[in-house]
């Protein structure tokens, strides 16, 4: 596979993210590479799956491509995007998916993350949800997962800063399941994932989707969903939009006017 690499052993699949050039930014064709190996996985009655980077990546992940966001009046994150594809496969897959995270994670990368169901990290790693920072209208069920994820006080500060948060304080809000040193994270993985292994995959399964629909189980008014719709097209039909876009590729700081 081009942008990923794949290997099954044992019941246990593992995806390693490889466009170190691109800094594994999730641009259309990585995120289509690593849905065709979950689709792969399934058939090879994958137990539990393992999503990471190349050992020793500064970057777990760089977010959503920014060359591929539309300035052209779309919405940039619509239910068809790539990353939302990616999120809703990983929740969608019938079995454990663990993100075996070293480096720093941004942007949608942080969604991704949040969606698979365990996360182990190395004890140096940085998560940063940056839409504040690039003038990005995040979605609403990007949005949800996170406050559902990482409960409202934690994910407002980091949605407001747009800044890199270490690690344990992901650990202290329950979003992270263990920070390691670097040295013991693959074995961590490695024995919780052979745990999982030994288990009966039917009752994970069913375990699985039970948490995930009872956990989304918010149901928006049309109107409440219209209403938050209509306040994302203002923004990404804003100017501020357009700046966070320029200033990114320009390297600046963007200079929001607030229209
Ligand atoms: C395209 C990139 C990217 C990238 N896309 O290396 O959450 S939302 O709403 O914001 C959502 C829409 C989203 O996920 O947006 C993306 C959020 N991601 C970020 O804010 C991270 C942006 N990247 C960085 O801050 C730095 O690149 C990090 C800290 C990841 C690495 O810094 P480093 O100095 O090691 P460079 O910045 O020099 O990046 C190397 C090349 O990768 C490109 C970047 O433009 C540069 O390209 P050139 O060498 O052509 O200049 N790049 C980095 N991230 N997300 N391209």
């Amino acid at each position: 596979m081009g942008l990923v690499n794949k290997d099954i052993s044992n019941g246990i699949g593992i995806i390693t993210l490889n466009n170190p050039r691109k800094l594994n930014a999730l641009s259309t064709s990585l995120i289509n590479d690593l849905c065709v190996c979950l689709e792969e996985m399934i058939e090879e009655n994958a137990r539990v799956v393992i999503i990471r980077a190349p050992a020793g990546s500064k970057v777990f992940s760089a977010g959503h491509d920014v060359a591929e966001l539309p300035t052209n009046g779309r919405d940039p994150l619509t239910y068809n995007d790539p990353l939302r594809l990616a999120v809703r496969t990983i929740e969608h897959f019938p079995a454990p998916v663990i993100a075996m995270v070293e480096g720093s994670v941004w942007g949608g990368a942080c969604e991704l993350v949040m969606s698979c169901d365990m996360i182990l990290a190395s004890e140096d790693s940085h998560f940063a949800i940056t839409p504040a920072k690039l003038g990005v209208p995040y979605n609403i069920s990007g949005v949800q997962n996170f406050m559902i994820t990482g409960g409202v006080p934690l994910c407002k500060e980091m949605l407001f800063t747009a800044q890199p948060f270490p690690v344990n304080r992901l650990v202290e809000a329950g979003v992270v399941n263990h920070a390691v040193p670097v040295e013991q994270l693959e074995d961590l993985v490695m024995q919780i994932a052979n745990q999982i292994v030994k288990n009966s995959p039917l009752v994970i399964s069913l375990l699985k989707e039970e948490l995930r629909l009872l956990s989304a189980a918010h149901n928006l008014s049309p109107e409440t969903f219209e209403r938050i719709q209509g306040l994302r097209r203002q923004v990404y039909d804003s100017r501020d939009y357009q700046e966070g876009i320029r200033a990114f590729f320009e390297k600046r700081p963007p200079e929001f006017k607030g229209s």
